[in-house]
């Protein structure tokens, strides 16, 4: 075994070379790799002793791609596209075995080697849309090559990754090994030099783009259907316009295309953005008073309180991934309207073809209900999702304290309330904590975990990675009213409202804030919430908007009507009504109204959240302000190329932000944007939020 650099080494087995990496923990293309290969290769090339080469790597998986950690970097030789052609145009076959993820350039390095063969439980993908990129080594021209372009502009729009089986079909490897990848590898490169077939490179590959060719209308069929989902991203476009020249150009001039665009990605705020969220999103996953080997306790069987909405929809989550659910409801009627609905979800799902009707019959079958908390006595985790009252959820657990085993956890799923408080009713406040799904809970990603002054350490330690198991990803936050997601989602409410008084219109607010790139504006998201959460009729005496829209049963999409009118298919249209009765509000409070320019409702909206992401911070109620992030991108759907609210505040600069909101309070007189002294501290000493 020669060593060719710390992560990479040669070994000669009877005329076949074996290159193995081994850069933990995903192999990734750092230095090391890329001049170990190359090395490698030359070696190799060089030697007559080598008839063939295989390329595998040790560890977990086959190459995950590009070292993200070396983006931005001054780049280090040697390149990969050097390396890569090296390999294409050796006169050598080369074997690429792949077990694991062959992902961005991991699968760009395979498509550069002769043959590819792989074990069962291999998967393939370019993901670098999800990074705001496009694959930069030569995918774009290759994968079209292999895949054709119909799949090729799947996978490379979504970042989807495909199996062994699949691979397999479509000509991206030529055998799944189902014995020892390696010696299945060298075995392959025998027969290889044995056939003395000639060597194909996959650049000289022309028939699988026939079909496109013959169909022009293929991309612009294409833009269309993913259009919605990929609103206001860079990167799904520019790889589609890199298989077009992969389909309409000769090879060479695609590699050209496709490096002009990578490098305008690279170089665009939103791969910054999306790179940093990468590591966000792992970062978040990191407790620092936690140790990682913190034992955990075992959770095989979950007790849900309430079948409402949340409860059934936090149920699915659980019988997805196979583990048993008991859910408690205090009348039949609502048990049964509760599975019934659930059911019917599954049903939906299967008719989408996303699962089969023996999963719907599985899941529903993991799930039971009851009308008695006795039966969550066996539970591991009871998460309590009732409507939010505090009364009510210290009611329950007081009960849940009696009945439930010890070592069990107790959660609620409040967005609000208290922990604490709920928490001292029971004699064991250590077990208790926060889980905060959004809705729909079996949809949204974002797990918001809530750690009480007394949750024990091996509490939030099961906690995250239960929200890893049930496909969550968590942020762990600490406790005040609306935690981290909604406190922030206040101040621009707040916002809004004081918005419409001074001269905007609900209509022009919300355009502001979806061409920004959020999913809804916050008159939307009010009537999608519903105007009558924590209403009473009674006390109502018109003191609000709110109120008045309410009195005249304007209480949101559910009544097709709200701040704005809602037809059949719930499409929102303006309401001159609505209108009205602002203008009269405005005239009530004495208020002069003006024409309110779009770029300060962005930033009447948006910095008030920032200067209250800065206020947690100082709080210590989040530990960094890349989990302000985590939870509003998978919470709020804040738009994953702007990074979050933090991420996004640092982009402008904070002492941008900071002169901004000293502008509007001194304005409004409104102490809402008295900047946090943390963001100015940080803004005189020129530094962000990434900073800290
Ligand atoms: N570079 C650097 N670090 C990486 C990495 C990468 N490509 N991928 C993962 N890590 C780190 C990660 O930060 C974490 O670190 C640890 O590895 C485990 O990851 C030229 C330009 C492979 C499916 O986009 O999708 O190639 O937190 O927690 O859940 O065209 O990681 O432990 O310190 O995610 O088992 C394209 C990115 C790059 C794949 C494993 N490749 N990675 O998932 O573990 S761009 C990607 C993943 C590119 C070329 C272009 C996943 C995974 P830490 P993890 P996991």
């Amino acid at each position: 075994m020669t060593a060719l650099t710390d992560m990479a080494d040669l070994t000669l087995e009877d005329g076949i070379a074996v290159i193995t990496i081994d850069n933990p923990p995903v192999n990734a293309l750092s230095q090391g790799v890329r001049q170990g290969i190359k090395d490698g290769v030359e070696k190799c090339l060089a030697d007559n002793a080598v008839k063939a080469i295989v390329l595998i790597c040790a560890g977990r998986t086959f190459i995950a791609g590009a070292d993200i950690t070396e983006f931005g970097g001054a780049p280090k030789e040697p390149g990969l596209h050097e390396t890569l052609d090296r390999m294409e145009n050796a006169d050598k076959p080369i074997v690429a075995a792949i077990h694991g993820t062959a992902l961005g350039g991991g699968l760009e390095t395979a498509l550069c080697c002769h043959f590819r063969v792989c074990d069962s439980g291999a998967r393939f993908g370019l993901p670098e849309v999800n990074l705001g990129l496009l694959p930069g080594a030569g995918g774009t021209q290759r994968l079209p090559r292999v895949v054709g372009a119909e799949k090729a502009l799947q996978m490379m729009t979504s970042g989807v990754q495909i199996g062994a089986e699949e691979a397999l079909a479509t000509g991206l490897v030529e055998q799944i090994v189902d014995t020892d990848l390696r010696s299945g590898a060298v075995a392959f490169a025998h027969e290889v030099v044995a056939s003395g077939q000639p060597l194909q490179r996959i650049r000289d590959r022309d028939d699988k783009l026939q079909s496109a060719r013959g169909n022009p209308g293929l991309f612009d069929e294409f833009r269309k259907s993913i259009a919605r989902k990929t609103r206001g991203f860079l990167a799904p476009e520019y790889n589609i316009r890199c298989i077009e020249a992969a389909v309409n150009l000769p090879f060479d001039e695609g590699i050209a295309v496709e490096q002009k665009l990578f490098m305008e990605l690279m170089s665009g705020p939103q791969s910054r953005a999306q790179q940093y969220f990468f590591f966000a999103e792992r970062q978040a996953a990191k407790i620092p008073d936690v140790p990682r080997d913190t034992p955990e306790r075992p959770i095989n069987k979950v007790g849900v309180i309430g079948a409402g909405t949340m409860g059934g929809g936090i149920s699915m989550n659980m019988a997805n991934v196979g583990i048993p659910v008991i859910i408690i409801e205090t009348q039949q009627e609502a048990l049964d309207r509760g599975l019934g609905i659930i059911r019917k979800n599954y049903e939906n799902t299967a008719k989408k073809g996303r699962i089969s009707a023996d999963d719907v019959e599985t899941r529903c079958g993991l799930i039971t209900g009851s009308l008695d908390m006795q039966d969550l006595a066996d539970c591991d985790l009871v998460i309590e999702a009732v409507y939010e009252s505090l009364d009510l959820k210290k009611e329950i657990f007081t009960k849940l304290d009696g009945i439930v085993k010890a070592g069990a956890i107790l959660a609620s799923n409040t967005s609000a309330l208290d922990i604490n408080q709920i928490a001292a009713v029971t004699a064991r406040p250590e077990s208790v904590i926060g889980l905060h799904f959004f809705s729909p809970a079996n949809v949204m990603k974002l797990l918001e975990i809530v750690r009480g002054d007394h949750t024990a350490k091996d509490v939030i330690k099961t906690s995250m990675s239960f929200a890893k198991r049930i496909n969550k990803v968590a942020a762990l936050v600490g406790v005040c009213p609306g935690f981290v997601g909604n406190r922030i989602l206040f101040q621009r409410q707040a916002q809004a409202q004081q918005l419409i008084m001074e001269g905007a219109l609900p209509h022009q607010v919300d355009k502001v804030l979806v061409d920004f790139g959020l999913p809804m504006g916050a008159f939307q998201m009010s009537d999608l919430a519903g105007l009558d959460i924590g209403w009473n009729k009674q006390a109502s005496n018109g003191a609000t908007i709110r109120d008045m829209l309410c009195e005249a049963d304007r209480r949101g999409q559910k009544t097709g009507a709200g701040y704005y009118d809602y037809d059949e298919n719930r499409t929102p249209s303006p309401s001159a009504l609505v209108e009205k009765i602002i203008l009269e509000f405005s005239a009530k409070d004495g208020i002069d109204r003006r024409v309110v320019s779009d770029q300060e409702i962005l930033e009447r909206c948006i910095y008030p959240m920032i200067n209250e992401g800065a206020k947690i911070l100082e709080e210590g109620i989040a530990i960094r302000a890349s989990d302000i992030d985590v939870v509003w991108v998978y919470g709020y759907g804040w738009p994953l190329y702007r990074g979050g609210p933090m991420h996004y505040a640092d982009s402008i600069g904070l002492d941008q932000i900071v002169a901004t909101l000293r502008k509007y309070a001194e304005a409004t007189g409104d102490a809402t944007f008295e900047p946090a002294p943390l963001m100015v501290k940080l803004a005189e000493a020129g530094q962000g939020f990434s900073s800290l």
